[in-house]
């Protein structure tokens, strides 16, 4: 089986919920560090233009979003489960949740408190990506709303560990644990320095909980370059799709479309549509550094557009 190559960068959050997974699951794993700003000129050959942090690539299939990531190293890494069986839909809308909700607020959190260390680059990259300010004055301003925010949602974890479960859904970790651990792990990492830092003084079930996923480390990466991962694209065949012809898009394969996150970093990516399932969303694309690839994306949180 090809290996699981992972782009991304040390202090992403979203890769921290995929690198978590991987240490949940002991995985072995490709690591390639991209840029964390634009430009990413060994990443867009492979992605058609998605910006976002991180994508996995496994040959010449990329996936893109934590959404879809985390269900493909489901499929290539199994053990242990990370969709408990009855409960897959309450681990993925919790994650969802999370992803769209929590995030945020702590990313106001870490960003009010870190605004006037940036580099003025990251700030401009930032505000064009998330159509936000990201001037340091205001992220400052608005930094104790959002710590309110966080803290209001974060209880609502806390409330679910009440009952002495050592997990989200149970005595198993599982994909919400995963997507959880990304805004804690940021900001406790970015601002606590092993220390409690606020909302988390007030939290210790989620504290403990944080230290418990901690412990599972991020499996086995191995470095790669971007070259050696775009050559491996090159080399490669994408993996067989299939398409669901009763989708409610009525779409048809091969017909052009173009797919935008719905949030942040609305880069189009059009491709030739070759795959579609209620979870995902693929189109096959060339370029003549990565050869034919096909490029993945769920379909919450995405718009699908005809060409
Ligand atoms: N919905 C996306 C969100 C990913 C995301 O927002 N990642 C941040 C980094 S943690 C990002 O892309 N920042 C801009 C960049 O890295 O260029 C996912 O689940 O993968």
């Amino acid at each position: 089986m090809s290996d699981m190559i992972l782009h991304h960068y040390p202090n992403s959050p979203f890769s921290e919920k995929v690198r978590i997974a991987f240490g949940l699951k002991n995985a072995a794993w490709k690591s390639v560090v991209i840029p964390n700003i634009l430009p990413k000129p060994d990443l867009m050959p492979l992605t058609g233009g998605y910006r976002k942090t991180p994508v996995m690539q496994v040959g010449a299939d990329i996936y893109c979003d934590t959404q879809l990531i985390m269900l493909e190293i489901e499929k290539r890494a199994p053990t242990p489960p990370l969709l408990p069986k009855g409960k897959e839909g309450e681990a993925r809308a919790l994650a969802m949740w999370v992803d769209r909700n929590i995030f945020w607020a702590a990313v106001g959190v870490v960003m009010g408190a870190l605004g006037d260390k940036l580099p003025e680059a990251f700030l401009k990259d930032r505000s064009a990506f998330s159509g936000r300010s990201f001037d340091a004055a205001a992220l400052k301003a608005a930094a104790p709303m959002a710590l309110q925010q966080t803290y209001a949602q974060l209880v609502m974890a806390e409330q679910m560990l009440a009952d002495g479960r050592p997990y989200l859904l149970g005595d198993a970790t599982c994909l919400a644990d995963c997507a959880l651990y990304n805004p804690v792990w940021f900001i406790k990492e970015r601002l606590g320095g092993g220390k409690p830092v606020p909302p988390f003084d007030r939290l210790p079930l989620l504290t403990a909980w944080s230290e418990r996923l901690k412990a599972a480390g991020s499996g086995s990466p191995t470095e790669m370059t971007a070259a050696e991962a775009i050559a491996i694209a090159k080399a490669a065949t994408p993996e067989a799709t299939t398409i669901d012809s009763h989708d409610p898009s009525g779409l048809r394969a091969g017909q052009t479309i173009s797919v935008t996150p719905d949030d942040t970093g609305k880069v189009p990516v059009s491709g030739v549509l070759v795959g579609l399932a209620s979870d995902r969303v693929s189109i096959k694309r060339h370029h003549e550094q990565v050869g034919d690839v096909v490029v993945h994306f769920p379909r919450a949180g995405f718009v699908i557009t005809t060409v």
